[in-house]
């Protein structure tokens, strides 16, 4: 008898600190303060061409991750002033099979690829994007060559990204989906600040949705330290990476 409650209490203590390490992981695991961003549907009944429910997107992505957007909002929970993010929040919600229109205002500096892949768009309606305002930028490389994007878009030099927006499903969810948009750099990079009289670019595309699941997406600009760049910020869940649940 004793052998058995000595053994089940082995499994007791093993669960406990199984459910222990899990809760730790859970507690770093970034939660956005204004939680999941659910996409508006327009009365629109023809959209991306074709009769179907319009939905409609926005965000952005930030220099500073500290602090507080134009609209009082934090960008980044306990942000880090150091690192870039994408913000108000990186969940995301749209509706399954629909025309889903994202802009993005992209505040951030940037810089080069370290693979041309990521310059051009992939996977929008008609693999563009539409530049709806900027500013003259700073080409990354060769530096100090001025520049300003105008309309539509569906490449732009590897050398003037600030970040990308690229996403795929989970395993099994829908393994044909991929959408990539590289937005361009904004400003020079030394005046770098998030409201909205500082220098940005925006951004907006339209994608189908595939079916119902999770979707994951990232950044693939090198806008980190180490790992070819990929470190820090770009390994900190939350800030260059988030969820899209299609629902
Ligand atoms: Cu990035």
């Amino acid at each position: 008898m004793r052998r058995t409650i000595g053994a089940v209490g082995f499994v007791a203590l093993l669960s406990g600190i199984v459910a222990l390490v899990g809760l730790g992981f859970t507690n770093q695991t970034y939660h956005s303060s204004i939680g999941t961003l659910r996409a508006t549907t327009s009365a629109a009944t023809t959209a991306c061409g074709k009769p179907m429910v319009a939905q409609q997107l926005s965000f952005a992505t930030y220099a500073d991750s500290s602090g507080t957007n134009s609209a009082g909002q934090l960008v980044h929970p306990g942000g880090n002033p150091n690192w870039p993010s994408y913000g108000p929040s990186n969940i995301f919600s749209v509706k399954a099979h629909a025309c889903v229109t994202m802009t993005i205002t992209q505040f951030d500096s940037g810089g080069a690829l370290n693979n041309p892949y990521f310059d051009s768009i992939q996977g929008t309606v008609g693999d563009v994007a539409t530049m709806v305002s900027n500013q003259p930028s700073v080409s990354g490389c060769p530096s100090g060559q001025s520049f300003t994007y105008k309309g539509t878009y569906h490449q732009i030099s590897p050398c003037d990204v600030g970040h990308t927006f690229t996403m795929r499903a989970l395993p099994g969810v829908d393994p044909g989906f991929f959408l990539s948009v590289p937005l361009p750099l904004a400003g020079n990079g030394n005046n770098e600040c998030d409201l909205d009289s500082c220098p940005k670019v925006t951004v907006t595309f339209s994608f189908i949705s595939g079916p119902k699941g999770t979707y994951a997406w990232n950044c693939e600009f090198p806008c980190g330290l180490n790992v070819g760049n990929f470190g820090a910020v770009m390994s900190a869940y939350g800030y260059m990476s988030g969820y899209l649940h299609v629902v």
